[in-house]
């Protein structure tokens, strides 16, 4: 992997015009490829877009990029699945989780608030533990967290070991966690998926790992979260820098 050139792959898909336009967003993705696997990554890319269950678009945009810098190697966060029986369960047990990791509860449920308000954005929400506010300035946009992957022999193996489905939603998932949680300013990632089919979603950070929740919303529910709960306000760009730019690859085996 090391001395190779990996070229960053990124998809975006809109549905009643581009993102740009107002358009609703329906899925995006992000690989690292080498330049002989483009083509079998765009087509993955392509193929994920045009078969996804938020609908049909009828805007997308592929492109890919050299990578210059070297890509830093992250290990798999811990995971843990937690069975709940219903969405109002697995809703009270992450924040649970937020407050055992020292979040204020008067930032969770403020947290909370700005989510309801936001639930069609494409990126993340960030928002500070201190202030209790989102300080990025990124609007229905929000940030995108960007170059990184898993080479999927690795996860697999992982996946198998730890009896987690080797499922490409939760090695997406894992990803951006892996890489967003190893940033010291990242306290810990709310998230749950804007896709109607599907209910699982977590509670990530470098302290208690990936805690998969089985339900966070019910069937049929176009409404997703992605919010990072950050400690950083005087590093603000070098922290969105990190999220956007460093590429990282999640590696569990030498
Ligand atoms: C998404 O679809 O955007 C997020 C999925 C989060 C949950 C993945 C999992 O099953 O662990
Ligand atoms: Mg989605």
């Amino acid at each position: 992997m090391q001395g190779r050139k990996y070229y960053s792959v990124r998809m975006r898909a809109a549905k009643d015009g581009s993102h740009e336009q107002g358009g609703n967003h329906i899925s995006g993705g992000e690989l690292l490829s080498t330049f002989s696997d483009i083509n079998y990554a765009v087509n993955s890319l392509l193929k994920k877009g045009l078969t996804h269950s938020r609908g049909r678009p009828d805007f997308m945009q592929i492109q890919f990029e050299c990578i210059n810098e070297p890509i830093k190697l992250v290990h798999p966060l811990k995971i843990e699945t937690n069975e709940v029986e219903s969405a109002e369960k697995g809703q009270a047990l992450a924040r649970k989780l937020l407050q055992q990791l020292g979040i204020p509860r008067k930032s969770i449920e403020k947290a909370y608030k700005l989510i309801t308000e936001n639930s069609g954005m494409r990126g993340a929400i960030l928002f500070d533990i201190h202030l209790g506010e989102r300080i990025d300035d990124r609007n229905e946009k929000g940030v995108r967290v960007s170059r990184m992957d898993w080479l999927d022999a690795d996860f697999e193996k992982w996946a198998d070991h730890f009896e987690v489905p080797r499922s490409p939603k939760v090695k997406e998932a894992l990803v951006l966690a892996g890489k967003a949680s190893n940033h010291p300013a990242t306290i810990a990632e709310l998230c749950w998926s804007d896709d109607p089919d599907y209910i699982t979603g977590y509670v990530a950070s470098k302290k208690l790992g990936y805690q998969r929740i089985t339900k966070l919303k019910e069937f049929g529910d176009e409404r997703g979260c992605r919010i990072f709960f950050v400690d950083c306000l005087e590093a603000l760009d070098s922290y969105i820098h990190y999220l956007e730019k460093q590429p990282v690859f999640i590696q569990w085996e030498e």
